[in-house]
């Protein structure tokens, strides 16, 4: 009898499925899957919906996977053209920050954002450690809050060390399965057993608190919250592939753009270089910020942008 459930953690080899029952099931991969469109190092990812029928041993053995409403994959490396599903079925990402110990850049952030666009996934901005902040990096995050509140993003500002303000997130985590993303190193972890302490995720050690790339958590695993709904913890990311579009949505990716491009003198405008163009005068004006700006110019120039995967 074929049995349904969704997927909790997934090492690459193994996987832990929880039936619609409650019970959990340790699965593996029945023979070689394709799921048609995507060109994936796993086929499988944490919050696929499947089917399996158990062995004698009772280890599942995953023969379907039910469509998926989203995912989000990232590039395996930055050479590499395959790609790696990070989740699916997701209702919503929040990126975790930190502007110091590690520091994440205004880059990355404006990547994940387009990317989360891309997929139609609402996002917000977790700023993290704000226990280490000093007056600087204090202004250069009140800054960096209001613009992107501005946008429409929901912005929080955290403490997973002391706890601060983690009752003003539970409100918006509640009743949803919510991706965690961020660098090695910026507490998602951390944030996770603070905001449930049964959950009791390993962390980094404090002699490692401070430096980058260690990767405590090495597989993305869905943990149910006793506050109400489903985080996934995931292993941190250098960078975010953006795959699945063309250069002429970029615009379109980033919100304070595409409310103005129809007040551009040309329907196709890049908003790089032709005149009467609505967006660059908005970021004269300063009506839209101009490190976004930058960015919307960066990504546009990425090479690794032209990665189609799509066969
Ligand atoms: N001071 C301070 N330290 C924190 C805070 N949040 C996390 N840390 C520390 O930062 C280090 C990294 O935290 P983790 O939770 O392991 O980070 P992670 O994002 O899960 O990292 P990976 O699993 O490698 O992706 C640990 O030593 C935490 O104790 C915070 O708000 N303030
Ligand atoms: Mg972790
Ligand atoms: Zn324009």
């Amino acid at each position: 009898m074929a049995i349904e459930g969704i997927v909790r953690k997934s090492t690459g080899s193994w996987y832990i499925v929880r039936a619609d029952d409650g019970a959990e099931y340790e699965c593996r991969i029945k023979g070689k899957f394709r799921i048609k469109g995507i060109r994936a190092t796993n086929p499988v990812a944490v919050g696929d919906r499947v089917s399996f029928k158990l062995d004698p041993h009772n280890v599942g053995l995953i023969h379907e996977i039910k469509e998926r409403t989203n995912y989000i994959i990232r590039q395996s490396t930055r050479q590499s053209k395959a790609s790696h599903v990070i989740a699916a079925n997701i209702d919503q990402v929040a990126l975790i920050i930190t502007l110091a110990y590690p520091r994440t850049s205004r880059g990355f952030i404006d990547r994940y954002l387009v990317t989360a666009e891309a997929y139609h996934i609402p996002a917000a901005l977790i700023f993290n450690k704000t226990d280490l902040y000093d007056k600087k990096i204090r202004e250069y995050h009140d800054y960096l809050i209001a613009m992107y509140r501005k946008i429409g993003y929901p912005c929080f500002a955290v403490s997973a060390k002391t706890g601060d303000n983690l009752e003003e997130l539970k409100p918006w985590l509640k009743g949803k399965i919510t991706l965690l993303s961020g660098h090695s190193g910026v507490g998602k972890s951390a944030l996770i057993n603070m905001l449930d302490v049964s959950k009791n995720r390993k962390v980094a050690t404090l002699s490692q608190a401070h430096s980058k790339g260690k990767h405590t958590t090495t597989f993305a695993e869905m943990l149910d919250m006793e506050f109400g709904g489903n985080i996934i913890d995931t292993p941190g990311i250098k960078e975010f592939g953006l795959f699945d579009f063309d250069k002429e949505e970029v615009a379109e990716r980033f919100p304070e753009m595409r409310a103005r491009m129809h007040e551009c003198k040309f329907h196709n405008c890049t908003h790089v270089h032709e005149p009467k163009c609505a967006v660059k005068k908005a970021v004269e004006d300063g009506e839209i910020d101009k490190g976004r700006y930058e960015n919307y110019l960066s990504i546009l120039n990425d090479d690794y942008f032209e990665i189609k995967e799509w066969e």
